[in-house]
């Protein structure tokens, strides 16, 4: 059974398929070319959900397992923010570098140079019969200067943690055997196991 991915995100897609050797992960992209989804649910769950049903649909098979992530950082200093808003915080179409600005700004409003915060994914499993969701958070803080180049979206001013230095800045590796997607997918590989099994 193929599985296929309900995300535009390249970064996503680069950890995702990190964590599925072997299986055969397509981004949806491939299949039905590029394509906006509306994202109202309230919650990271009702998101992550809203975009595999929206592709399995779309792709009007049944032999397939669609999986998505719904994911952000939440600072509870800007009561929250952005939330599941992360995407989106510096306004409709903001790149990864404006909503990092963004919060760099808030912080600065606030008089931080730093403040706790999290990630959270929410990870869903879509197939004809069934929906899963599944959560993973990764606990650290975010800081008013970025540093280094690797990971994508906050990680230039996420410190994990138990570390000192940013997500930007550590190797791929250690993000994959701390992050919160990571920490959701895990718990996603083995139904994805079971629903593979039970579809022979
Ligand atoms: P899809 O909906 O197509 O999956 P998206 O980028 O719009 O892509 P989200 O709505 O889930 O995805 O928004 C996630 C936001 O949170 C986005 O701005 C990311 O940059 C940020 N984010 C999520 N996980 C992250 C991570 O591991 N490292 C850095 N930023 C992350």
């Amino acid at each position: 059974m193929q599985i296929i991915l309900a995300t535009s995100n390249k970064g996503k897609v680069k950890e995702i398929r990190s964590l599925f050797d072997g299986d055969e992960v397509v981004p949806f992209v491939q299949l039905l070319g590029p394509m906006e989804i509306e994202e109202n649910g309230e919650t990271f769950a009702q998101n992550a959900l809203i975009k595999a049903k929206t592709i399995f649909e779309k792709l009007g098979q049944d032999d397939v397992i669609v999986v998505s992530d719904d994911s952000g950082i939440t600072v509870p200093l800007l009561g929250n923010e952005p939330g599941i808003y992360s995407a989106r915080y510096a306004g409709e179409g903001a790149s990864d570098r404006d909503n990092l600005m963004k919060l760099v700004k808030e912080l600065g409003k606030k008089g931080a140079k730093e403040a706790p915060a999290y990630y959270t994914a929410a990870i869903a499993v879509v197939t004809k019969d069934t929906e899963y969701v599944m959560h993973g958070w990764m606990h650290g803080k975010v800081i008013d200067t970025p540093r280094g180049e690797g990971g994508f979206g906050y990680d230039p001013i996420f410190i994990p943690e138990g570390f000192d230095k940013t997500l930007g800045e550590l190797p791929a590796e250690t993000k994959k055997s701390l992050s919160h997607r990571s920490k959701a997918l895990g718990i996603a590989k083995p139904i994805i196991e079971m629903l593979k099994e039970q579809a022979k």
